[in-house]
């Protein structure tokens, strides 16, 4: 084992290790979990599907000045293990042990206190609406998965995002799977442009034949990622872009 995930300080970690050394953090955790969810049960899938987003996160992002809301909560091990709390693990949704779900009495790091889904979008919303008129400069960030994306309060949020062109990030942790496979008609619109790689393909090509052309290529690359929206447009046609047309 290279880290020690009860002492070490691991958002500091995640923040200065190479992307190898957290390769072998992200296969620690996800080892620890295993340990600790077949003693004491918990929510196992969806914690192990999150490592490495949830390490990318605390990389990009510093909290508790900025706030990241996991969307139902369920998939909130990782970053408490990230948060300090890999200790409490042996006693996870026991009496008076950790909950298996966000909890600001555990972490000042828990920006969000969960259970039901779907509503991190909407409390990130309102969070931002509360940032920007207390002239603060945090980052919010709700990150949400393609099963809890279908439910209506994350429409209402959207609609008020889009009209107000509100600064805030949105995660879709787009694994396909809710409880079990996802199902319904926007599972199979996201399953459609997840599937089209047409895109993505897109995208690393011209920007790495920009890369190669010097000095102008790099501000031409630049330049076109500010407008990857029109790329995504021209190349999906007609699919792909629901978030976009509503203004977010
Ligand atoms: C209102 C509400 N309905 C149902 C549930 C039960 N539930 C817990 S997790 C989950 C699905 C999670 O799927 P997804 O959002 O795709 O996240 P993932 O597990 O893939 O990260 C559901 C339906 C809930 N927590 N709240």
């Amino acid at each position: 084992m290279k880290y020690d995930l009860i002492h070490d300080d691991l958002i500091n970690i995640c923040k200065t290790a190479s992307i190898q050394e957290l390769d072998e953090l992200c296969a620690e955790i996800r080892q620890f979990i295993i340990d600790k969810v077949s003693v004491t049960g918990g929510h196992l899938a969806s914690n192990l599907g999150i490592v490495e987003l949830s390490v990318a996160l605390m990389r990009v992002f510093d909290t508790p000045h900025d706030k990241i809301i996991y969307d139902v909560g369920h998939q909130s091990y990782v970053h408490k293990i990230l948060t300090g709390r890999a200790a409490g693990f042996d006693h996870l949704r026991q009496f008076g042990g950790l909950s298996g779900f966000p909890k600001s009495r555990e972490s000042e790091h828990d920006a969000y206190e969960t259970g039901h889904s779907s509503t991190s979008v909407s409390a990130a919303y309102g969070m931002a609406i509360a940032r920007d008129m207390s002239g603060d400069d945090s980052n919010i960030v709700a990150v949400i998965g393609d099963g809890s994306f279908t439910n209506g309060i994350v429409y209402e949020a959207l609609n008020n995002i889009g009209a107000n062109q509100t600064n805030l990030n949105i995660v879709l942790n787009d694994n396909g799977m809710s409880i079990a496979h996802n199902v319904g008609a926007l599972s199979k619109y996201l399953n459609k442009v997840r599937s089209s790689q047409k895109y993505d393909k897109a995208k690393i090509s011209v920007k790495s034949a920009l890369g190669n052309v010097p000095v102008i290529g790099r501000t031409i690359s630049r330049g076109i990622r500010n407008s990857k929206q029109k790329i995504k447009y021209s190349v999906l046609g007609e699919e792909g872009h629901i978030i976009e047309d509503l203004g977010i």
